[in-house]
Order: structure tokens, then sequence, then C-alpha cells
């Protein structure tokens, strides 16, 4: 695979600062080194800049840096577009708001290309208030919304040239989801698959049908990896630890199944705070996440398979 780098170290999005200091761990844990040692070419492009900041004022008084975020929203989503059109990126937050851009950029890609994008949503959180919505006001918790076409973000974040089909969304690992991001997740039809889901049924059934439906339709599938899809036992350098995340078996399970799958065509890393980190564990567990993701694996033999419907 033809792999590259991006940095984007967006912070404002998140309730604290550290994120901005992500993609250097990231890079420092030795991601674009794991990536050539599974044979991938590499290159690392750098920093990806915001668009000019302009003044916005919103209704919603408890938004913060809505202008700073709208303005890395238009920087990346144009960087995505034009990254994608040769190679598998991969984004390196920076909070989660870098994901409306990422997402809304590989959208509009999809789209020329002729193929639908589908979206793995791996996170604590659906990431799914609008700006009138969020109570927070941090919005590393609107771009899923954002991305899928939900109302209420014209005229302040970019205008989305193309929206992902929230039915071809997949939520999985939620453990945090606020009343208003209930009622507009059922409302548009997202797939949610919540703890409760992964531990009743195994997270590798209802990872496998979401992968069929992708591969029945020719799909191109982004993957955005949430620090705190993982436990914070495991994963302690992130801003909002939600208790009840997935193991490292589980999340190294997931990665390796989509790298079997073959239909990852972009990978956004989020929501890494070194600050918060111990001696590097987190942003390492990060890259060997990723490396299973691109083909390392413990035995060079897949597993037998297993159908089932959910
Ligand atoms: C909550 C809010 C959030 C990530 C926290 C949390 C949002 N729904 N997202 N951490 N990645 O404040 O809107
Ligand atoms: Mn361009
Ligand atoms: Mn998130
Ligand atoms: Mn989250």
């Amino acid at each position: 695979m033809d792999c590259k780098i991006l940095g984007a170290p967006v912070q404002d999005g998140a309730g604290r600062m550290g994120c901005e200091m992500g993609p250097s761990a990231l890079r420092t844990a030795g991601l674009a080194g794991a990536l050539r040692e599974l044979g991938h070419r590499v290159a690392d492009l750098g920093t990806i800049l915001p668009a000019t900041v302009r003044p916005l004022a919103h209704g919603n008084l408890a938004l913060k840096a809505l202008p700073e975020i709208s303005a890395w929203t238009a920087g990346i989503a144009e960087a995505a577009y034009d990254v994608s059109a040769d190679a598998m990126p991969i984004f390196l937050g920076g909070d989660h708001s870098i994901s409306a851009g990422t997402v809304s950029g590989l959208a509009r890609r999809a789209a020329e290309a002729g193929r639908p994008l589908f979206v793995l949503w791996l996170d604590a959180h659906p990431d799914f208030h609008t700006l009138d919505t969020t109570a927070s006001g941090n919005l590393h918790g609107v771009p899923l919304a954002y991305a899928s076409g939900q109302p209420g973000f014209g005229g302040y974040f970019p205008d989305l040239p193309v929206a992902v089909d929230p039915k071809r969304i997949c939520a999985m690992g939620l453990r945090s989801v606020d009343p208003a991001e209930r009622e507009a997740l059922n409302q548009a039809g997202v797939t949610v698959h919540d703890m409760r889901a992964i531990d009743e049924h195994g997270i590798a059934p209802l990872l496998r049908a979401f992968l069929a439906r992708v591969a029945a339709q020719d799909g191109l599938l982004h993957v955005s990896l949430d620090v705190d899809f993982l436990d914070p036992s495991i994963a302690p350098a992130v801003g909002t630890t939600v208790p009840g995340g997935a193991t490292l078996r589980e999340a190294h399970l997931v990665m390796e199944m989509l790298s079997d799958s073959g239909l990852v065509s972009s990978l956004d890393l989020v929501e890494l705070n070194p600050f918060l980190d111990e001696r590097g564990r987190t942003a390492t567990l990060m890259v060997d996440l990723t490396a299973s993701l691109m083909g390392r694996r413990i035995m060079d033999r897949p597993t037998l398979s297993h159908s089932g419907s959910f």
C-alpha cells in the first residue's frame, strides 16, 4: 500500500489542551517505521494547515472555538480530498473534530470516484451533536453529525459538498451517549453497536456483518479510531476517560478483521493527549493497532469463518 501520513494538530475541539501534541507522539512511537516494516510505502506529508479564521457568532453560547474549528475543518477537508486521490491517508489528530474535515473530504473524493463511502466510528462517544444540541460546546462532539449532513451547520462549518449516508455509518464501542445524540442517531439510521451489544454478541460478528455490507456495495471504508474506544486501563492518554472500553484483544481483533477485509481506504487516529500518557504507552498502542490494521499478524493464517446475521 501507498500510505500517506498527515498531521492535524487540533486541540481546540476538546475540553482541554494536549491533543496538539498527538501527531508528534504518534510519530515518536514509530508509526512510519512500523508500516514500512510491513512492506508499505510511507510518505509523511507533514502538517495540515487551517484555512483563514473568520469571525462567527452563533446562538449557542456554549460553543467553544467555533471560528478555529471551522477553519481547521476547511483545511483538513481540502487536504483529505487531495491526498485520497492516489493513496491511503492516515490522519494523526488532534482531537476528534478533525474528522469533520477528513470524512467530508473523503466523501467528496468517493463521490467523484463513484464509490459509496462507509464509516466505521470506533469510539466511546458518537460525536453526533449538532451546533444547536451540544451542551459542553466542545466541537469534538459534532464531527459525525456534520459529515453525515445533519442540520444546523450551514454558514458556520464549510458547506458540505457530499454528505455520508448515515445508513453507511457504523458506530462501535459507544458507552457515553447524550439524549439528543441518541434521538438523532435513531432518526438518521446509524448502525450502533454499543458496549452492551459487544458484550452480548462479541465484537467479531458485529463487525463482520458491517464489513459484508461494505463489500456487497463495493464501498470505500474510512475508519475513525478515537483513543477512548479503548479501555482507559490500557489507554490512559485521553481527556475523557470512560470506563468499560474495548480490551486490548478486542481492539486488535477489530484491526485484524479490517485488514483481512481489504476494504479500508483511510484512517483517523484521534484524541491522543500525550500530556496524559504514561511513558508513551498509549501512543505505542495506537501504533500497534495501526500495524494490525495494516497487516501485522501473530501467525500467517486466517481464522475459520462464521456466518451469522446481525
Ligand atoms: C459529549 C459532549 C466527546 C470525545 C468526548 C462528549 C463528546 N457528548 N467526544 N470525547 N471524543 O461533550 O458533547
Ligand atoms: Mn485541492
Ligand atoms: Mn470521538
Ligand atoms: Mn470519544
